[in-house]
């Protein structure tokens, strides 16, 4: 527990939890009873991984990825009391008011979400006109839900809002791509006024090598620290048997989120568990989300694994800003 807070956030007393096992040195550690939700968590499923998830109403709301088994890529709506038992909605999302231009979608995937003002937005990769963009909705209640036009032109995935205006813009991570396995991506920052014209792109980050050599992708919405946004991120490598994606995490300027203070050398998490080497992509970790107590600096971060199931792992926050900085490499 730290003793002066180091999150500027809200405290969640309800965090799902479970201590670091006897004898870990490390700053991320899984839940036990990984993974937290299986891939036949609704009858139609054929796999539900890359997900997010946030506290609502005392209680935890998200947003799901399904492939279903015709293989159609979709967003589900999920409820659960502790963060760990999920019920989801065996139907798909239905996303009111968008331009029928914009909500005629060939896929969606990869969702987060974000508390921002006075509302909740979800952001995805979306399907448009058969390639992927960031979609972006918004909901009151997480009854109704509305989509907004699509933040870039294609081709983009990974787009990741931050949780409150910066030099009183709306500010957004993504990962310019290309329409297939992309072999290459950066993670760049983009502002806007209004949230539907987005601008003043910047680098942010690029592949640096390792587990980190191929491409990057933000991961959950960025959580503001005393030491600066800590982003979790997902970096990939290449090996002989395809790709592997492993989290890591980096520490960007409050007010220049686009300036990199430290960033991890070593990765944070890579795919070594059953569930994370074997499924529909093997040597996936994949993360979307993540929970913190500003009270403890308890984080709980809710991972895709494998392309399959979808997992839980812990960290403290000062913990993991103080393994950043001293491991870092930029
Ligand atoms: C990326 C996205 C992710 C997926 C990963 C590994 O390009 O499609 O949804 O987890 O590949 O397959």
């Amino acid at each position: 527990m730290t003793e002066k807070r180091i999150v500027i956030g809200t405290d969640l007393p309800n965090i799902p939890w479970e201590d670091r096992p006897p004898g870990s040195p490390d700053p991320v550690w899984r839940y036990s009873k990984n993974p937290v939700i299986p891939r036949d968590a609704i009858p139609t499923s054929n796999s539900i991984f890359n997900s997010a998830v946030i506290p609502y109403n005392n209680r935890f709301v998200g947003v799901f990825r399904c492939d279903d088994k015709h293989r159609r890529l979709q967003l589900h709506y999920g409820e659960s009391d502790d963060g760990l038992n999920w019920r989801i909605d065996p139907d798909p999302l239905v996303l009111k008011g968008g331009d029928p231009e914009i909500a005629a979608y060939n896929y969606r995937y990869d969702p987060r979400i974000c508390k921002l003002e006075d509302r909740y937005y979800i952001t995805w990769c979306n399907g448009y006109a058969g390639y992927p963009t960031i979609g972006l909705a918004y909901t009151y209640d997480f009854r109704e839900f509305f989509q907004l036009e699509n933040a870039f032109l294609p081709f983009n995935r990974n787009g990741v809002l931050f949780p409150r205006k910066i030099g009183g813009k709306y500010a957004m991570l993504s990962r310019p791509s290309d329409n297939g396995h992309t072999p290459f991506g950066d993670i760049f920052y983009s502002e806007s006024p209004d949230l539907i014209h987005w601008g003043r792109h910047r680098l942010v980050m690029r592949p640096i090598g390792g587990w980190q050599a191929t491409k990057i992708g933000a991961g959950p919405v960025p959580i503001e620290t005393r030491e600066g946004w800590l982003l979790i991120y997902h970096g990939v490598l290449t090996s002989c048997n395809g790709f592997v994606y492993s989290m890591g995490a980096a520490l960007l300027d409050l007010d220049e989120p686009w300036k990199v203070r430290y960033r991890t050398g070593p990765y944070l998490l890579s795919p070594q568990k059953d569930y994370e080497c074997v499924g529909d992509v093997p040597n996936v970790v994949f993360p979307c989300a993540a929970l913190c107590d500003a009270a403890t600096g308890r984080l709980a971060i809710y991972y895709g694994a494998a392309d399959t199931v979808t997992a839980l792992a812990f960290a403290y926050v000062d913990e993991l800003i103080a393994f950043v900085k001293e491991n870092s490499v930029i």
